[in-house]
């Protein structure tokens, strides 16, 4: 049932070991490894196939911003030597293909109920459990529930007033119609210029009569170099690969040298190597220097180098100007991956409108209306991002011990000892939340990283017949301090950015990710160490009954 037609199936109820919620990465891998320990385990998914963010970005120009040999599971050599990535960074059809591989492959697809979104999850303590019930009437217990939720995972449209009332068709980049859309002759607005607009529109004015672009805030972006991959490539890939996987399972992804080496080097060494890193392509310009998401000074040189590059691709000296970033240093949003997204600027068929001058005031019946002028316009694009790392859990809002909602726990922002699990939620593990590095590493290898230690966790609960573990609140708050001091040593609390929960009105301001060092290590100590800083218990009706 991957068509996109819906289905009848009669509703779930029962017990089972775990539920999943979420078929993306996340989902797939830790089913698979629940299964692998005998589990009984149900998988949820909103959408009617595996894939979660490649499932639903469809949009023009979607690409991964990783390599793809390394956006790849590396947890089963054979699956990984079989793949055969097309680019060097797969578009999104290319990466669904291969969601779509993996759960066919290991025969994902019948733990998993589509086309079902959870709606409730709480937790019964008389039996420690989870109840989890869906929007198709299912109602199920179990003992472990993880939230594959994906970090990014809920678009968020802003209330622009008048929305409502535009006569033509408007589209989410993070819910694009599965069918495609046509732009040919159509005047198209695309609202929003991060990541999702910097790689969509070159490929709508390509097709459009016109694109009008509203920015808000320039950002910096890099372009890919994008190319196709030679089997010399993936050769040289294999070679390098026992040092990578060495580097990622031990400190982790740096920010190359450190800061003071950077300012040892003369400005002409410091320029080439930009150079160099710029013709490469991709994130990785970043990690060109030490000290560039650390120290001001190198930040600023490293941004005025891609804004010399924007001055120099940007015909237009106005457009230019505009779309040179001002008010963030660079690296602390998201930095953008691009194929053509300055050159587009030059064609005659795209206008850039910087809100920065005249502010949206409303969509109208026919377009955009600025404090400027009205652009009229036959379809918008909403490029406005996601409610980040929290928005889908919140959602779904999982109540805890006391029935004391997730909303509560966290009206300060959200706090997870590791990321991983929430005091007051016993039983109920996050991949990838708040308080690990998730969205500022390579999710996939984050993602492996987390299935592993659930899976480890809960065998070894079972071996032990232990039925409850719940993050002690001591230890987790003092890994969210820890987390927010690691920021604090670097740029990016400046921004008013995503990871900052800033594109969200009312949302509280705390740095989500964790950027520090050491992370698995911390993980598996806490492992080691027979799960410190969690609380771990029999079920209480045993512990009366064996009483
Ligand atoms: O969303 P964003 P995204 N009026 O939040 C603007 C990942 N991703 O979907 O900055 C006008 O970054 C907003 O302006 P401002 C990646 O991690 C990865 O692009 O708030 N504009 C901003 O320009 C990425 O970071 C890949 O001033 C409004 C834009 O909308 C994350 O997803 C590809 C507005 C939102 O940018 C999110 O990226 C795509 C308003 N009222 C995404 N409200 C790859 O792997 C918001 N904006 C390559």
């Amino acid at each position: 049932m991957a068509d996109g037609s819906s289905f009848e199936r009669a509703p779930l109820a029962g017990e089972v070991d775990a539920v999943v919620v979420g078929a993306g990465f996340g989902g797939m891998y830790m089913l698979h490894r629940l299964r692998e320990l005998g589990l009984k385990v149900q998988g949820f998914e909103a959408g009617d196939n595996v894939g979660g963010t490649w499932y639903w970005n469809r949009y023009p120009g979607a690409r991964c911003d990783v390599p793809s040999l390394f956006y790849s599971y590396t947890w089963d050599e054979d699956l990984q030597k079989d793949w055969r990535w097309s680019e060097k960074y797969a578009a999104q059809p290319e990466i669904l293909r291969y969601a779509n591989h993996v759960a066919d492959r290991f025969d994902l697809r019948p733990l998993i109920a589509f086309q079902t979104r959870v709606i409730s999850t709480a937790f019964d303590e008389a039996a420690d459990r989870w109840t989890v019930t869906t929007d198709r009437g299912d109602e199920l217990s179990a003992r472990w529930l993880i939230m594959a939720t994906g970090c990014l995972s809920t678009p968020r449209a802003p209330p622009i007033s008048g929305v409502e009332s535009f006569a033509g068709a408007t589209y989410h980049t993070g819910a694009w119609p599965h069918e495609g859309v046509d732009f040919s002759g159509k005047r198209v607005a695309v609202i929003g210029t991060g990541s999702s607009g910097i790689q969509s529109i070159p490929q709508i004015a390509r097709q459009a009569a016109h694109v009008t672009v509203f920015q808000r805030t320039a950002n910096f972006s890099v372009p890919a170099n994008n190319t196709p991959l030679s089997d010399a490539d993936i050769e040289e890939f294999w070679k390098a690969f026992p040092q990578y996987i060495a580097m990622v399972k031990g400190p982790g992804m740096g920010f190359g040298a450190s800061a003071a080496q950077t300012m040892a080097a003369t400005p002409e060494e410091r320029r080439q190597r930009y150079e160099e890193y710029w013709g490469v392509g991709g994130a990785g310009f970043l990690a060109a220097w030490g000290g560039v998401i650390t120290d001001i000074d190198i930040n600023n040189e490293a941004a005025d180098f891609v804004r010399e590059k924007i001055g120099e691709t940007v015909k237009d000296a106005k457009t230019a100007a505009a779309l040179k970033p001002n008010d963030h240093p660079i690296g602390t949003k998201r930095i953008c991956v691009d194929i053509d997204y300055y050159e587009t600027y030059n064609r005659p068929n795209v206008t850039l409108v910087n809100l920065k001058e005249t502010p949206i005031e409303a969509i109208t019946p026919t377009g955009v209306r600025t404090t400027g002028q009205a652009y009229d316009v036959d379809a918008i694009v909403f490029a406005t991002g996601f409610d980040a790392m929290t928005g889908t859990l919140l959602a779904i809002d999982p109540k805890g011990v006391g029935g004391r909602p997730l909303k509560a726990a966290w009206a300060e922002g959200p706090k997870a000892y590791l990321g991983l699990a929430v005091a007051g939620f016993p039983n109920m593990f996050l991949i990838t939340g708040p308080g690990s590095p998730s969205v500022l590493s390579n999710m996939i290898n984050s993602i492996e990283q987390h299935v592993e230690w659930i899976q480890d966790c809960i065998g070894y609960m079972r071996e032990h017949g232990l039925t409850r573990i719940e993050a002690d609140p001591q230890a987790q708050e003092d890994w969210v301090a820890h987390v927010r001091r690691v920021a604090d040593k670097t740029l990016f609390p400046r921004a008013a950015s995503w990871y900052m929960g800033a594109n969200i009105p009312g949302k509280p301001r705390v740095f989500m990710p964790y950027i520090g060092p050491g992370y698995r290590k911390k993980c598996a100590d806490v492992a080691a160490a027979g799960y410190e800083g969690f609380a771990l218990a029999k079920e209480q009706a045993d512990v009366h009954a064996a009483g």
